[in-house]
């Protein structure tokens, strides 16, 4: 699937106060994306969307509205996947239907599932879904690892084409890229472009993407020509962006970042159990767009 490699957004959903989405400054949102950012994809459902605190039928609601709002412009990817196999086999058929070039599933999480249970819940959801899947690994969040052998035996299953990679083991990246080198990798943590890219990953998917595009371009480029030094300058530059982020709030501080992008007059809120932003947060998150974003 060279089809998907590059750099993908993953999109930030803005909630209204009483948690239903905001439709149009999701719309903005992908907007902005697609032709400022200039970003190749959308990774749709994933823990920027906030979308484990979401019932099925609002996930349902915004894997429309993203397909709605990019048509064929630029590459979908569905993260469907929730402890409930059920669920996520039914929102992995429907995103197909509705066009998306690939899903992605999340390994199940909170109950300690051997790994025969894990590679079970992927056979599960390819066997029923007729679309490529790639394995989302983010072992900060779920506490769920997966080593070299077992990645080899999820890569043996038909339609799994490749890893959402979000941790910070290199000695693992750089295991899997030279064991692997038809699936795609894709690295997960933003502040790590560079030293994953010269890994030779496939692209990247993150957060800070949606309002750190050009920089985010820059690095994923220039370490590809192999022009490391200028690239881990605009890392540098990049890494001071994003500690700031992550020390005001994460989602607090991109939220009000795209707001003012999107020029959307309506606060984006947070979903609960997901507290909103305080005042101090907001004119924080003010210097830091004004600093490196606007
Ligand atoms: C998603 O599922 O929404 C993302 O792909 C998650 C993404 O990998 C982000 N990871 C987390 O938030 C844990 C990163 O973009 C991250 O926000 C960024 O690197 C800052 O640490």
């Amino acid at each position: 699937r060279e089809d998907l490699k590059g750099l993908y957004s993953a999109l930030l959903v803005p909630y209204n106060e009483d948690g239903s989405v905001n439709e149009e400054g999701l719309r903005k949102i992908i907007r902005h994306v697609i032709d400022k950012m200039e970003l190749d994809g959308l990774y749709v459902g994933g823990s920027t969307g906030e979308n484990f605190l979401l019932d099925k039928e609002t996930k349902k609601q915004i894997f429309d509205i993203a397909k709605d709002e990019t048509g064929d412009a630029v590459k979908l990817i569905a993260q469907v996947g929730s402890p409930n196999v059920y669920e996520a086999i039914e929102l992995g058929q429907y995103a197909t239907e509705l066009g998306y070039d690939a899903i992605s599933a999340v390994t199940p999480f909170y109950y300690k599932f051997s790994f025969k249970e894990v590679k079970q819940y992927y056979k599960d959801i390819t066997d029923a879904v007729d679309n490529d899947l790639i394995v989302y690994s983010i072992p900060v969040l779920t506490g769920v690892e997966i080593g070299l052998d077992d990645f080899g035996e999820l890569f043996e299953l038909d339609r799994v084409v490749g890893v959402k990679f979000t941790a910070a083991d290199f000695f693992l990246l750089e295991r899997l890229r030279k064991k692997f080198p038809e699936h795609l990798i894709f690295s997960g943590f933003d502040e790590m472009l560079l030293p994953t890219v010269v890994n030779k990953v496939d692209g990247a998917i993150g957060s800070t993407y949606n309002a750190n595009g050009p920089r985010s371009k820059q690095i994923f480029e220039l370490a590809k020509e192999g022009k490391v030094e200028e690239a881990l300058e605009i890392q540098n530059v990049t890494n001071d962006f994003i500690s700031a982020v992550l020390e005001n709030g994460l989602y607090p501080t991109l939220k009000y970042i795209l707001q003012q992008e999107t020029g959307s007059e309506e606060r984006f809120y947070a979903r609960k159990p997901m507290a909103q932003s305080t005042d101090a947060q907001l004119e924080r998150a003010q210097e830091i767009y004004e600093k490196y974003i606007k």
